[in-house]
């Protein structure tokens, strides 16, 4: 049907006395509600002040951000959101995963289950839905517009892999002498912690949990490699990737990180690798066992192909990982203890580690340099899917968006790591953590700086050089200007009372917690990305 004809047909629906006329605004409610979304983030102004009211009035959660960048990172976690106008769907396309325009009201069931779809189904990604200021004022029959919405069943279908790829992969992994398993988030999302859990633990493989997948099983898990991290990677000799992408944070699966002799230096590992995407395979060296499917199903396929007979790896492998790991948590023992005045990453993250161990419900935002690499290889994690941080790219500002979102979804306390450059890029919201009243405990790592606070202007100018702030900040002002608990704290104890009381009491709390601001170093653990310039003088 035309666009005329179908306005035509929809104003001689309306004419008809006795039916009931229904709008734009109220068919994406209704269209997403049907679909189970109860929560949306956003930001309200024109064209969409009065939907987020009707929104609400309709029973929707609608939680208000500072900034749309915000809400649309709280909706990244989530999987929901909402945005503005101008063009943005020629520049929302080549970001995301699908991108849709919705022109008629009688499309929005479409355009919603589409969108939905797109967004959870293979590799979930983020996806566009743009809905035009003058949609939402078109009306429509309320019968007509009923039936016109799409509940969509089974949103993400399982994708059972081929038998005969289980199988080579099963052959691969039996031949290891070394094996390694790497989890990465994929793993984390596809939600079937249990038969992971006993994929590793039947096989008895060594495994490392990328970032995101940390907790799926608890990071004190006598089979993780974490702590000998550096010593598995060159080592193994099979290594089967689960959910796990190879790509920077894993070296490419390449260089001296796995024993090359340069940094294109294959090390001669061969991958077994589980995605859900084929596009994924040989992306960066060659996959000797692609299994593409699901995770669930994957891991089913697997654990039915090993059966009870399976043969542990050799002794010799195991003791040599144990013997590392011992060493390096000894010794990461012994910093941790170390009380130096004023603080460092790794005193702060001593408190930050025992709180999250005592509360291991509690989700962790997780955004900085040396903020975030000392957060991730220090504090264990014990429940799966509670660590969510920068992620693949490495983006700063998603720690408030995320902090909200997870506390809204989950109800449960929300701890935000924060260096002070990242707190910086949200750090407006913590006037939405106050407005909602969200148990959310922001620990502001304050070093005075991107990622330190040394650097001199060497013109010896008025200004200051360019990654140094202002020393000395007071960013639990900021929350107090809400009514939110500001402490300042500069010891161990004073960061550990401040966290125990944020969880007891549930309230909006932000703690700025000074870092010696020598501690960090440039880029973190990454510095080595850094371009070296080759001008010589
Ligand atoms: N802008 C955005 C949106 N993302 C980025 N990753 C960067 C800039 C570059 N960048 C990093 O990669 S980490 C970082 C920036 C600005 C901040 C590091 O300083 P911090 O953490 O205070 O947050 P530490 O603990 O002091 O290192």
């Amino acid at each position: 049907m035309g666009t005329v004809e179908r306005q035509v047909a929809t104003a001689s629906m309306t004419n008809d006395a006795q039916s009931q006329v229904t709008d734009g605004f109220h068919l994406v409610i209704d269209a997403l509600k049907l679909n189970g979304i109860d929560t949306i983030f956003g930001l309200p102004g024109i064209p969409i002040t009065d939907f987020t009211r009707m929104a609400q009035a309709a029973g929707m959660r609608v939680i208000s951000f500072r900034h749309e960048q915000n809400a649309g990172n709280a909706a990244a976690i989530a999987q929901q959101g909402d945005y503005e106008e101008m063009d943005q769907l020629a520049i929302a396309k080549p970001l995301c995963k699908a991108a849709f325009r919705v022109l008629q009201a009688e499309d929005i069931g479409v355009g919603i289950a589409r969108a939905i779809r797109a967004a959870v189904s293979g590799r979930p990604g983020g996806v566009y839905l743009d809905l035009p200021a003058k949609l939402f004022a078109q009306t429509m029959d309320a019968s007509a517009a009923s039936k016109s919405l799409i509940k969509v069943v089974d949103p993400a279908p399982r994708q059972i892999p081929a038998q005969d790829a289980v199988q080579r992969a099963l052959e691969l992994l039996k031949s290891a002498k070394r094996p390694l398993i790497v989890l990465g988030k994929g793993a984390a999302y596809a939600q079937v912690d249990t038969e992971i859990k006993s994929l590793i633990e039947k096989t008895g493989i060594p495994y490392l949990p990328m970032s995101m997948a940390k907790g799926l099983l608890p990071d004190t898990h006598e089979q993780s490699a974490a702590a000998a991290r550096s010593y598995v990677l060159p080592e193994a000799d099979v290594v089967m990737l689960i959910g796990a992408r190879l790509n920077w944070l894993l070296s490419h699966g390449k260089g001296k990180t796995w024993g090359g002799k340069d940094h294109k230096d294959w090390g001669g590992q061969k991958f077994i690798q589980i995605d859900i995407s084929a596009q994924e395979m040989d992306s960066n060296v060659r996959i000797d066992a692609p299994v593409v499917g699901d995770i669930g199903s994957c891991v089913s396929a697997l654990l039915a192909g090993i059966g009870s007979n399976w043969v542990k790896p050799p002794a010799d492998w195991l003791r040599a990982i144990a013997e590392r790991k011992d060493k390096n948590v000894a010794k990461m023992a012994d910093t941790l203890a170390k009380n130096p005045a004023p603080m460092n990453f790794h005193s702060a993250l001593n408190v930050v580690r025992d709180i999250i161990k005592a509360n291991p419900d509690a989700i962790l935002v997780n955004e900085g340099a040396n903020a975030l690499d000392f957060t991730r290889s220090i504090v264990d994690m014990h429940k799966p899917r509670k660590r969510l941080d920068v992620g693949t790219w490495g983006i700063m500002g998603i720690g408030m968006g995320f902090a909200v979102a997870a506390a809204v979804v989950s109800r449960q306390p929300v701890i935000a790591i924060e260096g002070d450059s990242a707190f910086g890029f949200s750090g407006m919201e913590v006037e939405t953590l106050c407005r909602y009243n969200l148990p959310v405990c922001v620990v502001v790592f304050n070093n005075n700086g991107v990622y330190r606070g040394t650097d001199v202007n060497p013109t010896g100018g008025p200004d200051v050089a360019p990654t140094v702030f202002v020393k000395g900040a007071r960013y639990d002002k900021l929350i107090e200007a809400f009514g939110g608990v500001g402490v300042h704290a500069t010891t161990p104890a004073e960061l550990r009372k401040a966290m125990e009381e944020a969880i007891r009491s549930r309230k909006p709390t932000l703690i700025n917690a000074v870092i010696d601001e020598a501690a960090g170093t440039e880029s973190g653990r990454i510095t080595s990305l850094n371009p070296k310039s080759g001008e010589k003088k």
